[in-house]
């Protein structure tokens, strides 16, 4: 299962209470307060980890929580301090709280208004994009205290004085922090192929990497972004992502819709993959404008990102004449050649990623 967006609640461990105990030992008589301090409830940490692909580990455990500190005991003994709860999420992962619980408080507060307040927030669903996330995961190991653990409580050792030296007081651990978040992946990649669905992205990353897509004769194949590392010469190596087959009205989720789109937004070059033959009764050249246009209604930033075509199907009837075409038509853009299926214009590709990305 893919996942890549999912609400999530988080939970830090409180701390331990502090503890009231007395010394007593023998010839000791009154020994005087040693009740030692709780220990520190656990931190909610996110950790970014190259090796995770997707959020679905929280699907199964959507209410993260860590443990509480131990509780103080005599002879001064700290409680024990709870392990902080790790979660690894993959990199590129954005974190928002979640306003809509917010909203709910806010809600309960004003008096007598209770019930439409309540409603209104019900069905305020947050569009994340508009809000600033807390936090955006993008290096590998990386790590974000999403939740802190409460101090311990102090033991009543704390609260000797001259005038009481037998304190009965102590206080208890303070409380984790808690809060409802909404964890969201876009894919970081160097590149990300764009293109309608069958024209030969999956086919080209395989070639190209040791990733493994599901290539197939109809459309809709891929149905998730993967990530492959491309191994360039002199031993550089750059990410691809093949993001899933868009068709016009993508942006406003036709097909399968805005919601790969936002996997591309974060890739710095775009390579428009187009089925250059026409095999399909596709007009490649309309397919690239048509696909500019929806990241342009997308997102208009998105169209100002450099962008390449990579004209696949060559070794198909036909192939030779569109080229030409395309490449009177979009004259100022670098224009590759190959085959994806036979294998033919891959190095040239290769060499032209080096010089794109750089
Ligand atoms: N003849 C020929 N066929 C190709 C070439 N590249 C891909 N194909 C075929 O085109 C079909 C679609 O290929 P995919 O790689 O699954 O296409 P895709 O762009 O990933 O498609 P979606 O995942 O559905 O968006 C498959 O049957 C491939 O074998 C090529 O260079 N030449
Ligand atoms: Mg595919």
């Amino acid at each position: 299962m893919f996942v890549d967006r999912i609400k999530v609640f988080c939970q830090a461990g409180s701390g331990g209470r502090g503890s009231v105990s007395f010394r007593r030992e023998k010839f000791v008589p009154k020994g005087g307060p040693d009740g030692g301090d709780g220990g520190r409830g656990g931190d909610v940490i996110l950790r970014a980890d190259r090796h995770v692909d997707n959020l679905s580990n929280l699907f199964y455990e959507p209410i993260i929580k860590a443990k509480n500190g131990g509780h103080g005991m005599g002879k001064k003994m700290h409680g024990r301090s709870a392990p902080d709860k790790i979660v690894k999420v993959p990199v590129g992962t954005i974190v928002w709280k979640d306003e809509g619980e917010r909203g709910k408080d806010e809600g309960r507060r004003i008096k007598g208004e209770k019930e439409t307040a309540l409603e209104l927030t019900s069905s305020f669903i947050p569009h994340p994009s508009s809000l600033s996330p807390i936090v955006d995961l993008t290096r590998d190991e990386q790590e974000f205290i999403l939740c802190e653990g409460g101090a311990g409580g102090k033991g009543n050792v704390h609260f000797k004085s001259s005038r009481n030296r037998a304190p009965r007081q102590y206080t208890e651990g303070e409380e984790g922090e808690q809060g409802h978040f909404i964890l969201e992946l876009r894919t970081i990649a160097d590149a990300g192929l764009i293109g309608y669905p069958n024209a030969g992205k999956s086919t080209l990353l395989r070639k190209i990497s040791a990733a493994r897509p599901k290539v197939a004769a109809y459309p809709f194949t891929t149905l998730h972004p993967i990530i492959g590392v491309v191994e360039l010469s002199e031993y550089r190596r750059i990410t691809i992502a093949d993001i899933p087959g868009l068709i016009e009205g993508a942006h406003k989720g036709v097909g399968l819709g805005h919601e790969f789109l936002r996997h591309i937004t974060r890739c710095r070059i775009f390579l428009f993959v187009v089925d250059t033959a026409g095999s399909e009764g596709r007009n490649p050249v309309e397919d690239i404008q048509n696909l500019r246009r929806e990241l342009d209604l997308y997102d208009t930033r998105l169209s100002e990102r450099p962008w390449f075509i990579i004209a696949n199907k060559m070794d198909l009837a036909g192939g030779k004449e569109n080229l030409k075409t395309l490449r009177k038509k979009f004259s100022k853009i670098d224009i590759v050649p190959l085959s994806a299926g036979t294998g033919e214009g891959i190095d040239e590709l290769k060499q032209k990623l080096g010089t794109w990305l750089e």
